[in-house]
């Protein structure tokens, strides 16, 4: 292994068989799956990087946490542990545990829509995050900086907010009608890209001249920090924890999908810094959505096992580790000339489908016609970022088109090893060598709603 990547902090002590099916059954996996990665069952994919979400692999601390549940309905002693650990990282007042990141976001969202017509703004809104604020009664509003586009070329923080696309955001729409600025830290949908700790203060600065609140969507958080301590003149010799907290100084609220960098296998959180009414409100609310405040979805052991991982994800030998086999696998594929989201993400090489296969129309889905070419060429499994995932306009019903066809190929914390990677890559570069040959899709079934995930198809002749 070239010594420019950190070794993994940890040795293996529990191992989970995978196993390769040969290339026919592949083909007959993909027919009955009907070209749709999401179909595929588990057990026929050898390496499934579909997404970095609940997939990671728990410590032995973590473990053991689980072992100390407290399961009682209401003040359990484990909502009080995991609430400290919170506190102590975000500095805010208030905690409480959702199911996951979406359980969150259906019920801090809806308290923020004061009227008809509001709108959010982000940098980018996850596909759940814009679900709930389109099903509060918002608008999505995406302000993301123009680099983001700019794939091949070096950029720090690509998944910075443009603020002057931000501020006139604001004054076209008016400020009483922006219900919140949505974070995301790091920048999910642009490829995992940080958003510097310079934007995030001027974004809350903006916010708090307008009297708008901040939401921090912070599934990521921790990626981000180190980014920020690798790249961001002046934080050189601050630490991860130094970091985190002054990031969230600057905004009101975090929600955290805490199956990324909460290091469980389920989990969500909502914390806020200072505002008892909009607490009281989710309090109220969350008890028919997702449970009783004090555990909200989440068993005991869960919100145990989730306490210890969030101090976990923020050591500075495993942030080292996640980052570069990232890394490791972003620069495999750049030796081999096939195009990506550059530099690599925090959790995912994001490869640029659109660039691979010119031939493929936005609306056959290049990116999915290139994760089923990988599926068949060495059953790892990829999930496409990019038009199939947009849906149609609600209005005109047309497809919409993604500035971008991406394939994510996401990679679960602490759980392959380089040589899985190795494999990923020289599987891509026999894709990649027949890129010309590879079809676009058309629609056997196209669901209504959130289409990618049951949606099937076929080749285009
Ligand atoms: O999957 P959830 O409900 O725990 O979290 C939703 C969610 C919110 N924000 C962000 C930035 C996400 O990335 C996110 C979930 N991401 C998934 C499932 C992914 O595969 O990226």
């Amino acid at each position: 292994m070239p010594s420019n990547y950190s070794l993994p902090p940890f040795r293996i002590k529990m191992v989970e068989p995978i196993r390769l099916i040969s290339s026919q059954e592949r083909s007959q996996k993909m027919i009955e799956a009907g070209y749709n990665p999401f179909a595929l069952l588990s057990e026929d994919v050898f390496i499934d990087l579909l997404t970095d979400s609940g997939t990671g692999a728990m410590s032995h601390f973590q473990w053991a946490a689980l072992m100390m549940g407290d399961e009682a309905y209401a003040g359990s002693a484990s909502y009080f542990r995991l609430e400290r650990v919170v506190k102590e990282i975000t500095g805010y007042g208030f905690v409480m545990p959702a199911h996951q990141g979406r359980g969150a976001e259906q019920v801090v969202i809806p308290q923020l829509v004061r009227h008809p017509g509001m709108v959010f703004i982000s940098n980018m809104h996850f596909d759940t995050t814009r679900a709930h604020v389109e099903l509060a009664g918002a608008h999505a509003v995406d302000t993301a900086c123009p680099e983001c586009l700019d794939l091949p070329h070096f950029h720090p923080f690509k998944g910075n907010f443009d603020l002057s696309k931000l501020e006139k955001a604001i004054l076209d729409y008016g400020r009483e009608n922006v219900a919140g600025i949505i974070l995301t830290v790091t920048n999910n949908a642009v490829g995992g890209q940080p958003v510097s700790m310079e934007n995030i203060k001027k974004v809350c600065e903006i916010a708090h001249r307008f009297q708008i609140k901040t939401i921090i969507d912070g599934a990521r958080y921790a990626e981000n920090a180190f980014f920020i301590q690798q790249r961001e003149p002046g934080y050189q010799n601050r630490s991860i924890m130094e970091i985190v907290r002054e990031m969230f100084d600057y905004a009101d609220v975090f929600l955290m999908s805490a199956k990324k960098d909460g290091l469980v296998n389920i989990g969500g959180l909502i914390a806020i810094k200072e505002d008892r009414e909009l607490f009281q409100k989710c309090q109220t609310y969350i008890v028919p959505m997702e449970g009783f405040p004090t555990y909200g979805g989440l068993a005991g052991r869960d919100m145990d096992a989730l306490a210890v991982g969030l101090k976990e994800a923020l050591d500075i030998d495993y942030l080292r580790y996640r980052i570069d086999e990232v890394r490791y696998l972003g620069d495999r594929l750049r030796e081999a000339g096939i195009p990506i989201q550059y530099p690599t993400g925090g959790h995912a090489v994001f490869v640029d489908c659109g660039a691979m296969c010119p031939q493929i129309p936005y609306d056959e889905f290049p990116a999915v016609a290139v994760s089923n070419e990988l599926y068949l060429e060495g059953g790892i499994r990829a999930v496409e970022i990019g038009s199939l995932l947009m849906g149609r306009d609600p209005e005109t019903r047309k497809n919409r088109k993604s500035d971008m066809e991406l394939m994510r190929l996401t990679i679960p914390r602490r759980t392959y090893t380089l040589q899985h990677l190795d494999y990923v890559a020289e599987c891509l570069k026999k894709v990649y060598d027949r890129r010309q040959e590879i079809r676009g899709l058309e629609f056997t079934y196209e669901a209504p709603v959130l289409r990618h995930f049951t949606s099937r198809f076929r080749p285009k002749n």
